[in-house]
């Protein structure tokens, strides 16, 4: 199966430019750009968990190894597209138009992290796990039926690909015909399972076979590869070509979350060999510099900038009241079935309000 679903590279570990097909498509802007978005992601991510780590937001989810994979194939999504992140997809929905205030807040518990700027088509995480195909196909068929050409980009685990949900999710949008991408981000883990333990499947992409659909196994940390086959994905899917499933293996350096602790189910060393040998953005840096277009001064500005930027979001995330506990209990249903109430008339009591 895996010589069947080979993994797609443009960019390879050194910097080279591997697949010739796509060498002039490779514009200096372009590439400027995918830099740059992956550059501000991954100091967001940071950020997010030295936050979490002085106490300033409640909890975070890193994703710092991924960049190339979400940065990829966001950018590969037009306005008025619909977008489907899980808890760890802040890199995607940040370059899809989120702001950084909203993504913070949405880690301190304020209900409206969950609103994205007006206009983007941004669902809020979903963090059970594998409900947000359903969702996104969905909403995909929706355009559909209403004649648009807009499509859903939706992201998972390789963890998700265990739920009923992920079954559901592809067999509905194969059967409808219906303009989804499914992106799958492979990180080898779903919290302290490894892929072997869940599957017997060797990809993640052989399972689109089960529906007739594409399947396509890429080099997740190749911000190319994810960038133009996406793309190619979604222009099929506008074209009226269907769903695609995309696998993108990647790797995530940190924690699940930062309240996992990864040294007690893998190596720590294997990130620190990954970081030195497949880093998404070293290699990136290294094609730049290969072809000229790489400017230290530039990238110091940009560092400057995008400092600001996150320290100006977390001012404004900072100004906000406190998160409101009793919140838990609205918003679910319209109206809350009676051991809900039930529940929040006894939180009311006990907090004397
Ligand atoms: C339906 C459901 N079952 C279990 C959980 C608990 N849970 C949270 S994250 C996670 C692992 C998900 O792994 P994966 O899909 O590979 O995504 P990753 O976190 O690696 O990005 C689990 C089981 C959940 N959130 N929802």
């Amino acid at each position: 199966m895996e010589k069947q679903f080979p993994k797609k590279q443009i960019l390879n570990e050194d910097g080279v430019v591997v697949d010739h097909a796509f060498k002039n498509r490779l514009d200096e802007s372009l590439v400027k750009t995918l830099y740059t978005k992956m550059f501000r992601a991954r100091m967001f991510d940071r950020k997010g968990v030295n936050l979490q780590r002085q106490g300033r937001i409640g909890t975070y989810v890193p994703f710092e190894g991924q960049e190339a994979a979400q940065i990829g194939s966001s950018m590969a999504m037009e306005e008025g597209d619909w977008m489907f992140p899980t808890y760890r997809d802040h890199g995607a929905t940040l370059t899809f138009g989120h702001s950084l205030k909203n993504v913070l807040l949405y880690w301190k518990g304020r209900q409206e992290g969950c609103i994205p700027p007006d206009g983007k088509k941004i669902f809020p995480p979903a963090v059970p796990i594998a409900s947000q195909l359903l969702h996104a196909t969905g909403a995909a068929w929706a355009e559909k039926m209403k004649g648009t050409d807009r499509a859903s980009i939706v992201y998972f685990g390789d963890g998700a690909t265990s739920e009923g949900d992920f079954h559901e999710g592809l067999n509905f949008a194969s059967v409808f015909n219906i303009p989804v991408v499914f992106f799958n981000q492979n990180n080898g883990f779903a919290i302290s399972v490894p892929i072997e333990k869940q599957m017997k499947s060797k990809t993640i992409a052989q399972k689109a076979a089960g529906y007739d659909i594409e399947g396509i196994r890429l080099d997740g940390n190749d911000v190319f590869a994810v960038y133009f086959h996406t793309k190619a994905a979604v222009e099929k899917a506008r074209a009226g070509g269907g769903p695609t499933l995309i696998e993108a293996v990647t790797w995530r350096y940190g924690a699940h979350t930062t309240a996992d602790d990864p040294s007690k189910y893998r190596d720590q060393n294997e990130s620190i060999i990954r970081r030195e040998t497949t880093d998404p953005l070293a290699r990136l840096e290294k094609y730049m510099q290969q072809e000229n277009i790489w400017d230290s001064s530039w990238q110091k500005q940009l560092e400057q900038d995008i400092t600001l930027e996150i320290e100006a979001a977390v001012h404004e995330m900072e100004n906000e009241q406190p998160p409101h506990v009793g919140d838990m209990f609205d918003h679910v249903f319209a109206e809350n079935p009676w051991p809900i109430e039930d529940q929040k008339e006894a939180y009311a009591l006990v907090r004397g309000e």
